[in-house]
């Protein structure tokens, strides 16, 4: 042994060494392996999961250039029915798609409170959204506020209305940012109006915020009374009271309006009458689609002219 054994037990050391070296190597390998294998099938998944909710979409706008009453649009047609189809039913196990379309001639367009020249209030729109805000139980004080501050974030001037915020307010802020000065994107902008974050927190007993009776249009600011909510008809006058809002779902349950003769006396005011429509062309549509854990949520804004809709907006998430 001695000297002869010094080399081999070098040699065992060396040897023991690289298979150390080896094992780590074959365990990192395999670890990044996995990683790897883990990563495909959760894109994999992902990518399913928004194909489910693109075709949601599809069949969605193919239900509405199917309507063969463009000249009334209501609750009970197939476009607004909700959709939700279980794995069964796609024929895809661990699959579910969920499909709505709203009409955005439901809600109030919140862009229109100030016109296209940029600088005038819309008074017929302004008394909306201030009915609105009371509705949800915001003082008087308070909505002035909110809607100086909404109008100066949407026209195109910084000057400060009396209770308004321009972007000189927002410049002051921890996190600065400037006034839009232009039609809001989507209603979620809201949030970046002073005061407004607070309002987007309040609702109704059944869960609804503000959020879910305003659009960004585009629209032509009239409002589909075969559509919209009670609350969103109250919004179009004041002698508008719950009781005949909801006198005017009753009356569409039993059939869709199709011209003012029905409707109570407070709808058809000239002011008002001239407010409203019977139909639509434009809808939002949303989708999720589900696949084992991944989920994909699209939404469109639509526009149909005609027999024909064409997609606006797509937003994926
Ligand atoms: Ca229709
Ligand atoms: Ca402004």
């Amino acid at each position: 042994m001695g000297r002869k054994g010094e080399p081999s037990g070098m040699a065992l050391l060396i040897t023991l060494l690289i298979m150390l070296i080896l094992a780590v190597l074959v365990n990192r390998f395999a670890f990044a392996t996995r990683v790897h294998i883990a990563a495909a099938v959760n894109s994999r998944d992902q990518f399913q999961a928004e194909c489910l909710a693109l075709s949601g979409v599809e069949l969605a706008l193919a239900l509405l250039e199917e309507d063969d009453t463009p000249e009334v649009d209501h609750l009970a047609e197939p476009w607004a029915l909700s959709r939700e189809l279980s794995g069964e039913e796609l024929g895809l196990p661990d699959a579910a798609l969920a499909v709505r379309v709203e009409d955005e001639s439901a809600k109030i367009d919140i862009n229109r409170v100030v016109k296209e020249d940029g600088s005038t209030t819309d008074e017929f729109v302004h008394r909306q959204l201030d009915r609105l805000l009371e509705i949800f139980g915001i003082s008087s004080d308070q909505r002035d506020a909110l809607l100086d501050c909404l109008e100066d974030w949407l026209d195109e001037d910084d000057l400060q209305k009396l209770n308004g915020a321009e972007t000189a307010f927002y410049q002051g802020l921890d996190n600065p940012y400037v006034a839009r000065n232009g039609p809001l994107r989507s209603t979620g902008e809201l949030v970046l109006v002073k005061g407004w974050k607070e309002v987007l927190d309040v609702r109704l007993d059944d869960g609804r915020t503000i959020l879910d009776f305003l659009t960004t249009g585009p629209t032509d600011g009239t409002i589909n009374v075969n559509t919209a909510s009670p609350l969103v008809l109250m919004t179009l006058a004041t002698e508008i009271d719950e009781s005949s809002a909801e006198q005017v779902v009753t009356l569409r349950e039993e059939a869709p309006l199709t011209g003012p003769q029905l409707l109570p006396p407070a709808f058809r005011k000239k002011g008002v009458q001239s407010h409203i429509r019977f139909n639509s062309n434009l809808f939002s549509v949303q989708a999720e689609g589900l696949f084992r854990r991944a989920a994909s949520r699209v939404v469109v804004l639509a526009k149909r002219e005609e027999d024909r809709v064409e997609v606006l907006r797509r937003r994926v998430d």
